[in-house]
Parts: C-alpha cells; sequence; structure tokens
C-alpha cells in the first residue's frame, strides 16, 4: 500500500514486538467502517442501538477501573528530567520504553494490528500535524474515523516523509497495573498501554494534539492549547472568534455550542463552532492570532446534556455517533443522568451492573446509571451550528483569549486581565475543583494553568515564558479575560444561570475587546459595572449581581498563597515576569484590603 520506508520499517518493529496475528491499514473507506462495526458488534466490543432511534449508533463500555485519563499513569519521557518539569510525571526514555515493551510484548497475539493514518488540521494547511496509530482496539479505530481526519488520503500527502507522529497503542490485558501513557516528545512518539478509555488510547487527542504538539509549538513558533473556539455573530453581521480554556469537564463543549437567550437570539445574535477541545493558534502575517481546531468529531461529557443546558449537542448526537459508559437498556436505547426524560425502568448501568433509578448503596449514596465521566462521540459536521469557518486550513482570527475554572467561591462571573503580561498571570494561577473526568478526589480546588496542567509536554516554567514571549511579539495581543460560571451561595446553589446566558458574558468580553462597554478596575482586573452586563429576561436579584462580582481583597490574599506555593515548585525557571505580577498583585490587594479595613 505505501512506499514510506520509515513509516514500514517502523510498523514491522512494532508488530514484532506486539505480535499481532494480521495487520489491516485503515483507508477511511464507508464500506471498511461498516465491515469493522459488523466485526466489533459479533465480538460484543460495541452494541448496535435501535436503528430508529439512533441511526448509525454504537454503545460501548471500558473496563470499570478504566473511565477516565489515568494522570498518575501519564508520563513526559524527556533526556533531561528538567525538560518535563515538576508537573509532570518523568520517566528516562530508555527505561521507558524498556518498560512499556514489556507490557507491549506478544501483546496483540491472536488480534489485529490495525494501522491509522490520521491527520490533525485540513491536508495542506500550515497547522497540520500527521500521526499513525498503531492499535489492536476497533472501538479506537471507530473513534478515530470520527475525531480524526484517517484513510488512505493522509499517507498519499505524507508521501516519503519520516515527519509524523508515532503511535502505539495496545488494550493488553486493560491491567491498571500495567498501564503507561508514555510521550517521547524527542522522538515524536507515543506509547500507550493497558488502557481502553479515550483520552489514553485516541492518540490524536491530547497526545499528539496538546503533549507532543505543545512542545512542537515551542520549536515551531505556535501553541497547542486546551481551548474551545466560536465565534459570535451581532445583529450587524461582524463575528468575533473566541479561544477559551477551561479544565476537563468545566464547560467547553457546552459554551462552544451555546444557544443565545431568547431576548438576544431576537436582537440576532448567533453563535457559531468551531471547535470544543483544542485549539492550535499561530500568528497570521496580519499580526493578528489566527486558531484552528484540529480535530473532526466532538468527545464530549454526557451527563447534564439535554436538550435545556445543550439542545445542539443533542442534535448532533442524533446519528453516527458512540456512547461509552452511559446506561444501556433492552431494547438498545441509552440514558444518562441530567439527560433526556424519565430514567428508564431497568437497564445495565455503565459498570455492566443492573440498573433501576433508585438503588442506592450500603451507605445510602445514589448509583449512577451513566458514569459521570461517560461520554459521547460524534462527527463535528452534525452540530446545527457548525461554524462554515471550521476546516478553514487560515483558521479564525481571534478577539479574544478566555482563561477559566470551576470555583464554588473567589473568582468573579467575569474580569479582565490589564494586559498580556497580567492575562499570563491570570491563566498560569487558574484553579478549578476536579472533576470526573480525571482519577482523583473530586471537588478538591487544584491549580490547572490555562487548563493544561494534564496536558503540557514540557516543563510549565519554559511554557510561561513560552507565553510571555508569545505576546511579546504581537503587535495588538488579543485581550485576556477570566470567566467563572460556577460561583456558589452559602446554600450552595450556582448563582449564575450558565450555559446560554453565558453568551451575555461573552458580549461583554467582546465590547471590552473592542475598547467599549464599562468596567472598574479592581486588584485583580477590571470586572464589570453593575449595569455593563444586559440581565435583560433573567430572573437575577441585584444582590446576586453583587455577589457574582464581588471581589475580597482579604480571599484573594489567601489565594496568593496558593500561588506562591504551586509557583515556588519551578524554581529558578520560572519567568521573572511572573514573579513581578505576582508582588505587583500581592501590593494591590494590601493596599486595598487596607483601605477597606
Ligand atoms: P472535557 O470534554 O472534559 O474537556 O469537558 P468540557 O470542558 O468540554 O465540559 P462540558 O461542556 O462537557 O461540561 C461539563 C459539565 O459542566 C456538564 O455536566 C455540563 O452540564 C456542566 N456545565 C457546562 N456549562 C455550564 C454552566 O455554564 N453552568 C453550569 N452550572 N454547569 C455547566
Ligand atoms: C478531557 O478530559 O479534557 C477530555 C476527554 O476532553 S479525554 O479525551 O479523555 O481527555
Ligand atoms: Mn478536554
Amino acid at each position: 500500500m505505501i512506499n514510506n520506508k520509515t513509516l514500514q520499517k517502523w510498523i514491522s518493529e512494532m508488530a514484532d514486538l506486539c505480535q499481532p496475528e494480521a495487520i489491516v491499514w485503515i483507508d477511511g473507506s464507508e464500506g471498511q467502517k461498516k465491515a469493522l462495526e459488523k466485526e466489533a458488534v459479533a465480538s460484543g466490543e460495541i452494541v448496535r442501538l435501535d436503528e430508529k432511534k439512533w441511526p448509525g449508533c454504537f454503545y460501548h463500555r471500558t473496563a470499570t477501573n478504566d473511565v477516565a485519563r489515568t494522570e498518575h499513569l501519564t508520563y513526559i519521557c524527556t533526556s533531561k528530567k528538567e525538560d518535563a518539569g515538576p508537573t509532570n510525571n518523568w520517566m528516562e526514555p530508555a527505561e521507558a520504553y524498556r518498560k512499556a515493551g514489556a507490557y507491549f510484548k506478544g501483546s496483540m497475539r491472536g488480534r489485529t494490528m490495525y494501522v491509522i493514518p490520521f491527520a490533525m488540521g485540513p491536508l495542506g494547511s500550515p497547522f497540520t500535524k500527521i500521526g499513525i496509530e498503531l492499535t489492536d482496539s476497533i472501538y479506537v479505530v471507530l473513534n478515530m474515523l470520527i475525531m480524526t481526519r484517517a484513510g488512505k488520503d493522509v499517507l498519499e500527502h505524507l508521501g516519503e516523509s519520516d515527519n509524523f507522529t508515532r503511535g502505539l497503542h495496545s488494550k493488553g490485558d486493560l491491567d491498571i497495573e500495567k498501564r503507561l501513557i508514555l510521550h517521547f516528545p524527542e522522538d515524536n512518539t507515543i506509547w500507550s498501554v493497558g488502557s481502553g478509555y479515550g483520552g489514553n488510547v485516541l492518540l490524536g487527542k491530547k497526545c499528539l494534539s496538546l503533549r507532543i504538539a505543545s512542545w512542537l509549538g515551542r520549536q515551531e513558533g505556535w501553541l497547542a492549547e486546551h481551548m474551545l473556539i466560536m465565534g459570535v455573530e451581532n445583529p450587524e453581521g461582524r463575528i468575533d472568534y473566541i479561544a477559551a480554556a477551561f479544565p476537563s469537564a468545566c464547560g467547553k463543549t457546552n459554551l462552544a455550542m451555546l444557544i443565545p437567550p431568547e431576548h438576544l437570539q431576537k436582537k440576532g445574535y448567533k453563535v457559531w463552532t468551531v471547535g470544543d477541545d483544542i485549539a492550535w493558534i499561530r500568528r497570521g502575517e496580519d499580526g493578528r492570532l489566527w486558531a484552528l481546531n484540529p480535530e473532526t468529531g466532538f468527545f464530549g461529557v454526557a451527563p447534564g446534556t439535554n436538550s435545556r443546558t445543550n439542545p445542539n449537542a443533542l442534535a448532533t448526537i442524533r446519528r453516527n455517533t458512540i456512547f461509552t459508559n452511559v446506561l444501556l437498556t433492552g431494547d438498545g436505547d441509552v440514558w444518562w443522568e441530567n439527560g433526556e426524560g424519565e430514567p428508564p425502568a431497568e437497564g445495565i448501568a455503565w459498570d455492566g451492573r443492573p440498573w433501576k433509578p433508585g438503588m442506592v448503596d450500603e451507605s445510602g449514596n445514589y448509583i449512577h446509571g451513566a458514569h459521570p465521566n461517560s461520554r459521547f462521540t460524534a462527527p463535528i459536521t452534525q452540530c446545527p451550528i457548525i461554524s462554515p469557518e471550521w476546516d478553514n486550513p487560515k483558521g479564525v482570527p481571534l478577539t479574544a483569549i478566555v482563561f477559566g475554572g470551576r470555583r464554588s467561591h473567589l473568582a468573579p462571573l467575569v474580569y479582565e486581565a490589564f494586559n498580556w503580561r497580567h492575562g499570563v498571570y491570570v491563566g498560569a494561577t487558574m484553579a478549578s475543583e476536579v472533576t470526573a473526568a480525571q482519577y482523583g478526589k473530586q471537588g478538591k480546588v487544584r491549580r490547572d494553568p490555562m487548563a493544561m496542567l494534564p496536558f503540557c509536554g514540557y516543563n510549565m516554567a519554559d511554557y510561561f515564558s513560552y507565553w510571555l514571549e508569545f505576546g511579546r511579539t504581537l503587535p495588538n495581543p488579543p485581550k485576556i479575560f477570566h470567566v467563572n460560571w460556577f460561583r456558589k451561595d452559602e446554600k450552595g446553589c450556582f448563582l449564575w444561570p450558565g450555559f446560554g446566558d453565558n453568551l451575555r458574558v461573552l458580549n461583554w468580553i467582546i465590547e471590552r475587546a473592542h475598547g467599549r462597554a464599562s468596567a472598574v478596575k479592581t486588584p485583580i482586573g477590571f470586572v464589570p459595572t453593575p449595569d455593563a452586563i444586559d440581565m435583560t429576561g433573567l430572573d437575577i436579584s441585584e444582590d446576586t449581581v453583587k455577589e457574582l462580582f464581588a471581589v475580597d481583597p482579604g480571599d484573594w490574599l489567601e489565594e496568593l498563597a496558593g500561588h506562591r506555593i504551586f509557583f515556588e515548585q519551578f524554581g529558578a525557571r520560572l519567568p521573572s515576569e511572573i514573579l513581578k505580577e505576582y508582588h505587583a498583585l500581592l501590593e494591590r490587594l494590601s493596599i486595598n484590603e487596607a483601605a477597606a479595613g
């Protein structure tokens, strides 16, 4: 099928290691896809859903110990430990190849090795990167066919070049003790073994498009970020594009597909989806930043997705979608918590056990039908508001960059950084409550700079330096903002309705970026004046608005202690500008607190 010597040699080496029974090339054809679906249905790897209700849709359940990214088993394997930095797990490359090699050895005996040539980005775009994933999972193949541009066109484009990411994946025996997700940025290589869950095994996604790409981006002068991209069209027809970084399960997919509240719809506002998880950002010849979504699908969180919160997602997943770890019913239907309609009378839960509504465990806790990190994989083109620009090889020009997290307390609904350098500080000090998208204690606040803590492929101190340097080269860097949809009152209820109403906040952001809309200066940045955000049609009290915008210098001074502890781990590698920003913020807050107190 191919003449690429480097590729052939690598595949034969990997086949020698894993010893598959057969090797099958993925060509991207409909016929091959159908045949693979049939085979996986026959083996029980996937279940075909009811054809009337869910045309072209399938269900898959992963092992119960394999339902989220395992960050503690994810490594950056650089020759020097300092290049991975203190926030990444590190393994010496030779040691890593040896250790994982033992798990890969013979792991594909009796199985087929699928060769998936895939491109992240449209073929021919200056952004685009090519990867080859070798895998023993049809589920992975079917997901990659949705999430990436995969097939023989990619091989033709690659030709005899050796410039591609080498990805090797085997389910192994799905033993968490023998699971490793390894990145070798110096070799442009990814090895993933012992898992069958999304972010661990769809190697084009977090592994290539963020960890490897962030490394490549720094060498080549661009940024790879954990960001959604969306367009907001105003009544005059002007479209402003925004890129926003929120940690996993903190609202990227939802914001990217937002439906404007009625009042703004009537005025003529529209939203266009460009991407929901990853943005590759380059400096354009015009001095602006241009962003591209390298993916072709959504791998979205199912629970909480319903026709009130995200009707566009619901429309997107009606057909040709793979559901993972949701609840399955006997008649080929699926269901998840806070989804559509009443729960079915009975079904099979995410862990494979029979489930009925109202079931509780020994301690009286609710038993979930769908796993909180259950997901759908759906083609991006099925999104009703897909932007006509979504696959423009140039990307889209950015008006603003937004950072955000899940903070019950402290962070106001929105604020604007004073300038690029301060904006980098705001991103670098992002924090969020841990969600079900990663193993760990849920609800605990952890620092997650630019939502990249689990995804930065090199030393995070160098990443901060690179962001600072990147901004210095821009004649008019986009304004940087921070949002928090998740602030709660003392009863634990969200203060802000969120979802569609977030457009009200985006409009303020866009107006500010164009030098309009009013704001007050606070120690942490510019916060909207009480009347600056259009609240028409919202049932929200003046007191709530005040609480949403409140900046408490005492609480922020406590928060700053956390910033300092986080930064200390980087030692001398931390850029001095970050420390300068820290001291300036400390001073602004101290003056403010003294004045208040
Ligand atoms: P990853 O795919 O893990 O990167 O997640 P994501 O950032 O795309 O998050 P997603 O949009 O899937 O949202 C995750 C959860 O947050 C879902 O349960 C949503 O219902 C909920 N959520 C999203 N936006 C809002 C919001 O504005 N307010 C509130 N209260 N919840 C939200
Ligand atoms: C995330 O966890 O940020 C996701 C899902 O988008 S995964 O592909 O598993 O990383
Ligand atoms: Mn994500």
